[in-house]
C-alpha cells in the first residue's frame, strides 16, 4: 500500500477477499477485458468525439506510455483536473494502466486549492484543459509550483496530452490491485481538504455492484450531467460503473437542460445522475420540453436531501424512476432499489450497497440508539476507507478506534433497513451538493486585516437546499468605515478558492452566542439567521 494510505486490518482484508468482494482485479484490466469483449461498441461520447472501447484501450495505453516516458512513475501522484471531456477517461485509464494515482480536482477549484493538493500529494504532474467555462487554466497552472504541466488543448508552453499520445504503446506491469488506484477528495471539515485514497480492489467492488444494482447493461447509456471528477458521477455507478458494464457514457459539458435534454434524445439515455437543486430544474423544464426524453429509466438524486415532494414528481413529470443516492467520497453509498415500493424510492435515501456494509447509528456517547432512533451515523467496510491519506491526526478523530468512518450525518433506520438523513453534525455547508468546511471559509477570512473573528454557517434555501452565511467580527479599528459584503467576497476570490465557496451572504456582528465550553455557537447563529431572514430585507452592505 502506498505510504501515507492506512490499510484494512489484514483479517478485514482477507474477510472481503475470501468473500469475493475484492477481486484482485485493476480498473486497466477491467477496461482491456470489456474492451476485448465489446471492441467495436461506443464506449464514450462527448461533444463531436465518439470512441468505441477498443479506442479508448488504445488511447489509454498510448498515453501510459507516453507518461512514463516524460518521467510519471507508477505511485506518482498525479492530480487532474479535467472537465466533462473524453480526454478525461483516457487520462485516468492511462494513470490507473501506469499505476500512478489520480487525486481528482473539480474544475471549479482554484490556485489556493489546487497549491494544496499538489504540496500535500507530492504530484508528479498537473494535468488540466486550456481552457473551460471562460476560465484559463493554463494561467492557474502558472500560478501554482506543478512539476510537470499537461494540457488537454493549446499547451502553450507546457506539455500537450496529444504529444505524449503520438508513440506508440508499451507493455506496462498491471499495478497491485491492493494498492492506491486513486484519490477522492473529501467534502471537508477543517481548514484543509483531506484526500481519500481508494484502492482498485474496492473501488472497482463499488463500482460494479452498483453497475448491478441500477440494472445496467451493454444496452444501458449513461448521461454524465455532473462534473465526472466527483464522486457520483464517477462511480455510483457513473462513468466507471457504465464502462464497467460496456454501456455508453455520454459526458454533457454543462448539467442544465439546455444541454442535457437533447443529448438524452440523440444518444437515447437511460440513466442520469443529479443533485437535487438540479433535478427541480430538470422538474421545471421537461414539461415545455420539445425533445424526447422518453429513453429514460432511471433518474439517480443524491450528493444532498432531495424532498419526497420533488421525489414524487419524477415519474410524472419525466417518466422514469427516482433513485435515491446517499454516498459519500469515503466509501458507503446506499441506494434505493429499483424494485422497491414507490414510499421506499419517494421518503428514503436508500440501503448500503454491501451486505458486508456495517452501519452503526449512534448517540453522542457512540452507543447504539434504539432501532428507528435518530443518530450519528457510523460506517465500516470493504469499500469505505481506513483513514485519509496522510492525516494522522484528523484520522484519529474522523474513525472510531475499531475502524468506523464518522460520517457527521445525523440518520434513522426504517423498519425495512433504509436509512432517513434527518441532518448533520458536521461543521460543512451542503450547498446543493457542494461540500464546504466552514473552518477552510473562516480561516480565509481571518486572513482579512478587518476581521477579527469568523463563523460561518449555512442557511436554508428553496431552491440549493443551504445557503452560506458568514458572521463577521470587525477589529475594532475598521469599524468606522466598515468593509462592504462585495469586498469581503472579493477578497476571498483574490485568495484562491473556488467560486462555491464564497459565502451568499456575509453579516456583521458585534459578537458570537457561545455554548458552554466556549465554542462559538453555530446552532445559535443559525437562529439568528433566520430570525434575519423573517426580517423585511434590508439592503445589504
Ligand atoms: C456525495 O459525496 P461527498 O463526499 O461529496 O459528500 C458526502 C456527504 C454525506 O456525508 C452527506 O452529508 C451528504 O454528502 N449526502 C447526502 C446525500 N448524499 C450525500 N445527504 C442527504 N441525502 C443524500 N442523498 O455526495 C456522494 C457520493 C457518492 C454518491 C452520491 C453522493
Amino acid at each position: 500500500m502506498l505510504p501515507g494510505a492506512v490499510p484494512w486490518p489484514p483479517e478485514a482484508a482477507a474477510r472481503y477477499r475470501a468473500a469475493g468482494y475484492w477481486q484482485g482485479r485493476t480498473f486497466g484490466a477491467m477496461l482491456r477485458e470489456v474492451a476485448a469483449a465489446h471492441p467495436a461498441r461506443t464506449a464514450v461520447v462527448a461533444g463531436e468525439t465518439r470512441w468505441t472501447y477498443a479506442e479508448l484501450d488504445e488511447r489509454a495505453d498510448r498515453l501510459a506510455a507516453g507518461l512514463r516516458r516524460i518521467g510519471v512513475a507508477p505511485r506518482d501522484r498525479v492530480v487532474v483536473q479535467l472537465p466533462n471531456v473524453a480526454e478525461f477517461l483516457q487520462v485516468a485509464f492511462a494513470l490507473f494502466r501506469l499505476g500512478a494515482i489520480p487525486v481528482f480536482a473539480l474544475p471549479a477549484h482554484r490556485a489556493t486549492e489546487i497549491g494544496y493538493f499538489l504540496e500535500h500529494a507530492d504530484a508528479a504532474a498537473y494535468v488540466i484543459p486550456d481552457r473551460h467555462a471562460n476560465f484559463d487554466y493554463r494561467t492557474l497552472a502558472r500560478e501554482v509550483k506543478a512539476r510537470r504541466v499537461v494540457v488537454a488543448g493549446e499547451a502553450e508552453e507546457f506539455t500537450a496530452l496529444t504529444d505524449l499520445d503520438a508513440g506508440a504503446p508499451a507493455a506496462l506491469p498491471d499495478p497491485d490491485p491492493a494498492d492506491v488506484a486513486l484519490m477522492q477528495l473529501s467534502g471537508g471539515t477543517t481548514g484543509t481538504p483531506k484526500l481519500i485514497p481508494r484502492t482498485h480492489d474496492d473501488y472497482l467492488y463499488s463500482v460494479v455492484a452498483s453497475a448491478e444494482i441500477c440494472g445496467l447493461t451493454p444496452d444501458s447509456v449513461y448521461l454524465c450531467a455532473l462534473p465526472v471528477a466527483h464522486n457520483f458521477p464517477m462511480s455510483s455507478p457513473g462513468v466507471l460503473g457504465t464502462l464497467s458494464a460496456g454501456a455508453t457514457v455520454v459526458l454533457a459539458p454543462v448539467p442544465s437542460p439546455d444541454a442535457a435534454f437533447p443529448l438524452i434524445e440523440r444518444e437515447r439515455v437511460t440513466i442520469t445522475g443529479l443533485v437535487p437543486p438540479l433535478a427541480l430544474v430538470w422538474l421545471a423544464a421537461a414539461p415545455a420540453t420539445a425533445h424526447d426524453l422518453s429513453s429514460l429509466r432511471i433518474l439517480q438524486v443524491g450528493g444532498a436531501k432531495f424532498s419526497a415532494e420533488a421525489a414524487a414528481r419524477v415519474r410524472p413529470v419525466l417518466g422514469c424512476d427516482v433513485q435515491q443516492v446517499f454516498g459519500m467520497a469515503e466509501g458507503l453509498v446506499n441506494y434505493t432499489r429499483p424494485n422497491d415500493p414507490e414510499d421506499v424510492r419517494v421518503t428514503t435515501q436508500g440501503r448500503p450497497i454491501s451486505p458486508a456494509d456495517e452501519v452503526r447509528v449512534v448517540d453522542d456517547a457512540d452507543r447504539d440508539v434504539a432501532p428507528g432512533a435518530t443518530g450519528h451515523l457510523l460506517t465500516r467496510g470493504p469499500y469505505t476507507i481506513r483513514g485519509y491519506y496522510r492525516a494522522p491526526e484528523h484520522n484519529a478523530a474522523a474513525f472510531t478506534a475499531d475502524g468506523f468512518y464518522r460520517t457527521g450525518d445525523v440518520v434513522r433506520r426504517t423498519a425495512g433497513g433504509n436509512l432517513v438523513v434527518e441532518g448533520r453534525a458536521k461543521d460543512q455547508i451542503n450547498r446543493g451538493g457542494e461540500k464546504i468546511a466552514a473552518e477552510e471559509v473562516e480561516n480565509h477570512l481571518l486572513a482579512h486585516p478587518a476581521v477579527h473573528d469568523a463563523a460561518v454557517v449555512a442557511v436554508p434555501d428553496p431552491m440549493l437546499g443551504e445557503r452560506t452565511c458568514a458572521f463577521v467580527i470587525l477589529r475594532p479599528a475598521a469599524r468606522e468605515d466598515p468593509p462592504k459584503a462585495a469586498h469581503l467576497r472579493a477578497f476571498l476570490r483574490g485568495r484562491g478558492i473556488a467560486d462555491y465557496k464564497i459565502p451568499d451572504r456575509v453579516v456583521l456582528a458585534d459578537a458570537f452566542p457561545h455554548t458552554g465550553v466556549g465554542k462559538v455557537s453555530k446552532r445559535d447563529l443559525r437562529a439568528a439567521v433566520a430570525r434575519e431572514l423573517t426580517r423585511p430585507a434590508a439592503p445589504e452592505r
